[in-house]
């Protein structure tokens, strides 16, 4: 199971020692949201925070585009060297031409799954994808509670794992409850924020244990 640090919950006071800290305590990518206040009504992290999340780790970066011109961010992300840049289909006409541009500069695809898109609405994109990110929060903001309706699109998602080959990870409100359920489950990969691992008391090491402990 991959376990994500979410970086917009981070320490923005000392993001290069956060950065440090996380990757020590074994955290297995670094989650980079990307908000334009237009997509979505908030700013999130911009260019200068993943060129130093870059420098400090060489971990995997995935970069989670909340953006409503999708495509002009594409050359700078791959200039920053992440690995995977999530899409949302609702913020690109022309995903898989977006795809096929990150395929040629080496970086994976993936695709964003908001609480109001239905399995019907993107099926056809999965064999595209090599990541899913299902949304259990509407994006723009962290500390939201989760959105309960969406457990069987979870389901869903999960089974159609092995059709489409893609990994699974979850996004938003990801407390250790879901990550003990739905690692079972089957779901790849968890999103961190302040409902697991920005709990305040920033013992990154001993909650990344516990986690994966199913403590
Ligand atoms: C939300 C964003 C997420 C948040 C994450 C924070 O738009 O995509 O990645 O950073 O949800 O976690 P939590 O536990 O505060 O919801
Ligand atoms: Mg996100």
């Amino acid at each position: 199971m991959f376990l994500c640090a979410s970086m917009m919950c981070g320490n923005y006071d000392n993001l290069r020692d956060d950065v440090v800290s996380l990757d020590k305590a074994g955290v297995d990518m670094f989650h980079i949201d990307i908000m334009d206040g237009n997509f979505v009504p908030n700013f999130a992290m911009g260019r200068q925070d993943v060129s130093t999340i870059r420098k400090h780790t060489a971990k995997p970066l995935d970069a989670h585009l909340m953006v409503s011109n999708t495509k002009n961010y594409l050359p700078i992300l791959v200039e920053e060297k992440v690995d995977i840049v999530y899409i949302h289909p609702e913020a690109d006409n022309r995903i898989l031409e977006s795809f096929a541009y990150l395929k040629n500069h080496g970086i994976a695809s993936g695709l964003v799954v908001s609480p109001q898109i239905s399995f019907s609405v993107v099926y056809e994109l999965l064999p595209f994808a090599e990541y899913i990110l299902l949304m259990t929060v509407v994006p723009g903001f962290s500390g939201q509670a989760f959105l309960q309706y969406m457990h069987p699109k979870i389901e869903e998602f999960i089974d159609n794992k092995r059709k489409y080959s893609y990994q699974l990870f979850m996004d938003g409100a990801v407390s250790p409850d879901i990550i003990k359920t739905y690692s079972k489950r089957g779901v790849d990969g968890f999103i961190l924020g302040s409902s697991s691992l920005f709990r305040g008391n920033n013992n990154y090491a001993e909650t990344i244990k516990s986690l994966r402990a199913g403590d």
